[in-house]
């Protein structure tokens, strides 16, 4: 089986030259990200992003869906700089993807992908800046995963989902603001769904159609998963439709744009979300209808925003970036 950690650091410094970037193993020329639960910098598009966060629920033991394990990486070789040549990483790609539905790509020598650049309408450019490849495959810009291949995901490198965060206050029988007891600051709810595939709870977020802006994914996404706007009548879909983008052509608030430590990424494919907040600040907008679960959502629900919410993927850290922003109870 083939290793990609071998001569790691020569490895780098060949696909460096060969973007015709320099190359140092401090911080010179790689654009960091300081963590996961950090604002991610700004990366210049001439730089090289590697990341040394020691993502965690892309290191799952077994791989969602499957009954693959992955090769177990400790913290200290998640990144690809730190040389091991015991890395042996199990190689899956689901049946799902190789089946080659629209949304994924062929295998790696079946077609010639444009890495780091806008291909066709399929955006392979990632939100934190240039990505190695190596022996023509991508590589995760934070570091081993334990399976190479893609696993569940349909693109080589960057999979590209967007975020909707729809909040509202949270408020007594009377109408009025509640603030948390400890905390005495006002307390948000968000809408969250229960993902089918895992049943963890979640953002109703999803993936970006080629060629699709971001905004059009936030708000098709909602209004399928939270709202089910696939399955309701024409009147009631209409109506639906007039709040949500009302309320998605207000200004949103960027909260996160980056790597997504979700438990289907691989050595050679990933998550990337932007995530946005949208708040119905009266309570008069989508928060008057009831939601209902629809796509690939099992359930939906308001939910508190609180530090101790479990969910799926890094989510929270985009729901605690929300509640700083507003100065709300966290
Ligand atoms: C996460 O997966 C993203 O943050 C987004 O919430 C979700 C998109 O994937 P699907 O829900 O379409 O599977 O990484």
């Amino acid at each position: 089986m083939k290793t990609v950690s071998r001569n790691w650091v020569a490895s780098v410094q060949v696909a460096l030259s060969l973007l015709g970037l320099p190359y140092s193993a401090g911080t010179s020329g790689i654009c960091r990200k300081n963590a996961i639960n950090s604002t991610p910098s700004l990366c210049s598009s001439t730089s090289v992003y590697m990341s040394t966060v020691a993502h965690i629920k892309a290191r799952c033991p077994v791989y969602p869906g499957s009954d693959t394990s992955r090769f177990p990486v400790p913290d200290d070789k998640v990144d690809w700089k730190t040389d091991w040549p015991q890395y042996y990483p199990v190689n899956y790609t689901a049946p799902t993807v190789l089946k080659k539905p629209v949304w994924a790509d062929p295998e790696i020598g079946e077609f010639p992908p444009q890495f780091n650049s806008l291909d066709g309408s399929v955006d392979r450019r990632s939100h934190d800046g240039l990505y190695l490849i190596l022996n023509g495959k991508p590589l995760n810009p934070h570091g081993r995963t334990g399976l190479e291949g893609r696993g569940l995901l349909g693109r080589w490198g960057p999979n590209h989902a967007a975020d909707p965060i729809v909040t509202r206050w949270k408020r007594d029988s009377e109408g009025q603001r509640v603030h948390h007891t400890t905390s005495q600051l006002p307390m948000l709810q968000f809408v969250s769904i229960k993902r089918l595939d895992c049943g963890e709870w979640a953002i109703p977020g999803g993936m970006v159609d080629p060629g699709e802006r971001i905004s059009q994914t936030l708000q098709r996404e909602f209004s399928e998963e939270a709202m089910n706007s696939l399955q309701a009548s024409a009147s009631v879909t209409e109506n639906i439709q007039k709040r949500i983008t009302k309320l998605f052509s207000s200004e949103g608030l960027q909260v996160y744009k980056g790597y997504v430590d979700d438990p289907r990424n691989t050595d050679n494919a990933w998550m990337e979300t932007v995530a946005v907040n949208f708040h119905d600040e009266s309570g008069n907008s989508v928060s008057e209808f009831p939601l209902q679960a629809g796509d690939d959502a099992g359930q939906v629900s308001w939910i508190d925003v609180d530090s101790s919410l479990d969910l799926y993927a890094n989510h929270l850290h985009f729901l605690e970036t929300v509640a700083k922003e507003r100065n709300t109870h966290w």
